[in-house]
């Protein structure tokens, strides 16, 4: 089977699985337990281990010899040289909250990198996907960042560290650009964040401290809708920093941010 042949494969699994974790977590429970991790901030709800548990069974009687990163705990090594990498819910202080824009983020990579990647987000009604080479859409119609896009006129996404210290430095950096951007949007879900710069909903996006499950499918969807994605100093593998916009956003966005 050739690559592009393996992604749609992969694609229609994706894109059946994301429909019933979709399903299952809109149908929301009165009462969500709750587990801390870090801080009051960082915490997952019995429904994102529902959801990834949902995720992992579904791909597992699909596809039983590939690899699983989930972002509560799974790790299995692959046997088939695919490994998929699933945020079951990204966003989960929105999804708490009962706030919009929590998606179900799923990626599956090979040798090369991440071949595949969808990001679902029911409460906005949008499915965003992208194979490698084989361009970006959203609820199935080709996307494209903006492009170009001055600074002055920039609509910028970003997120705040769950490290306390972290958050005063970005708050006094927020504090600096807001006067020389056209706005600022802290939405809460990096998936969408960066799916929203593939379609041209937010100009730029940047946030410190992700994790692969929050970048997987959300940074390939933004390559292939043209976007460049870096960190501060050209690469994503070990920094921390990603930075999403259009090629003429995105340089000057670098020499803000570096
Ligand atoms: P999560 O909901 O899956 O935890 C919030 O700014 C966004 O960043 C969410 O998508 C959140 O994912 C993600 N995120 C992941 N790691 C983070 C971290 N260390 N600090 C802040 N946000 C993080
Ligand atoms: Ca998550």
């Amino acid at each position: 089977m050739t690559s592009p042949e393996l992604a749609q494969e992969l694609l229609a699994i994706a894109r059946s699985i994301a429909q019933k974790a979709g399903e299952m977590l809109t149908d929301r429970p009165e009462n969500l337990t709750i587990n801390q991790k870090s801080s009051a901030r960082d915490f997952a709800t019995h429904m994102d281990h529902a959801s990834e548990a949902l995720i992992v069974r579904e791909i597992l009687a699909a596809r039983p010899d590939d690899g699983i990163v989930g972002e509560e705990d799974t790790q299995r090594e692959s046997k088939s040289g695919i490994t998929w990498v699933i945020d079951p819910i990204d966003g989960t202080v929105n999804y708490f909250y009962d706030l919009s824009g929590w998606n179900i983020s799923i990626a599956a990579k090979d040798d090369q990198g991440v071949l595949m990647g969808l990001v679902y987000a029911p409460t906005v009604n949008s499915l965003w996907h992208a194979t490698r080479g084989g361009g970006a859409f959203k609820n199935g119609r080709p996307i494209r960042v903006n492009d170009p896009i001055e600074l002055g006129s920039a609509l910028i996404a970003t997120g705040f560290s769950y490290n306390t210290e972290r958050r005063k430095e970005q708050a006094i950096f927020i504090a600096d650009l807001i006067p020389r951007v056209r706005d600022i949007r802290r939405l809460g879900a990096a998936a969408v964040d960066l799916c929203n710069v593939a379609s041209g909903s937010v100009d730029a996006y940047f946030e410190r401290d992700l994790k692969e499950w929050d970048l997987a499918a959300g940074v390939l969807i933004c390559r292939e809708a043209g976007a460049v994605v870096t960190g501060r100093n050209g690469g994503i593998e070990g920094e921390e920093m990603v930075i999403a916009a259009g090629p003429a956003l995105h340089a000057q966005l670098v020499s803000e941010i570096g």
